[in-house]
């Protein structure tokens, strides 16, 4: 594999491809697209760290609401800048071939905006307005959508989503958080379909 111009040791390697869902091969397509945003950088450093505003010129990412909350998530320095294991450690949990538990969690800390481990009223009209985009959806169709939400998936009626209550929806056929989940991975098409789905339902 990789003959010749690879920057990885096969042991190296070797170790992405165990703490990672993916093949030694996935790990090299991975680091030519992280190369890819800063060839001069990367080509000298192999996990140069990336400022978080070049990670966003990914293309998956550019066009996803949720790329700021993916990099701040997926950041060993918190601040949103990544370096290629940052960067490939958010390739894999978005990947096919991650447990959909995997994804779930992530999911939820990219949803938890104010971090506190659950999934309040402000941070779900976060993901809400996130998911909707410029057709913003006036007060009252928000209230709906919320009440929605919390009447579809909050079991214990503390008015917010823990991790279990989220996850238990993420398993059901919910618009919302369906909708939510892909958006992680893609974007385009879902949020046009998202917002007809809750205005028709209210
Ligand atoms: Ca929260
Ligand atoms: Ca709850």
């Amino acid at each position: 594999m990789g003959q010749g111009k690879s920057q990885f040791t096969d042991e190296e390697l070797q170790d992405y491809q165990d703490l990672t869902y993916f093949t030694k091969k996935e790990v090299l397509h991975a680091h030519h697209k992280f190369k890819a945003l800063a060839p001069e950088k990367v080509g000298h450093n192999k996990n140069a760290k990336l400022p978080m505003v070049k990670i966003l010129q990914y293309p998956e990412l550019s066009v996803n609401p949720f790329g700021e909350r993916i990099c701040m998530i997926f950041s060993s320095s918190q601040d949103g800048d990544c370096t290629f294991e940052d960067f490939l450690d958010m390739m894999s949990v978005f990947s096919e071939t991650s447990p959909k538990s995997v994804k779930a969690e992530h999911a939820f800390r990219i949803f938890d905006f104010d971090g506190d481990d659950m999934l309040g009223v402000s941070d779900l009209m976060k993901v809400v307005n996130k998911l909707t985009g410029d057709k913003k959806l006036s007060e009252s169709e928000m209230n709906m959508v919320i009440q929605n939400i919390l009447e579809e998936a909050d079991l214990d009626d503390d008015g917010s989503l823990s991790f279990a209550e989220f996850e238990h929806i993420t398993d059901r056929s919910s618009d919302f958080l369906r909708s939510g989940m892909t958006m992680l991975i893609s974007c385009g098409p879902y949020t046009r379909r998202f917002h007809n789905n809750i205005i028709n339902d209210t």
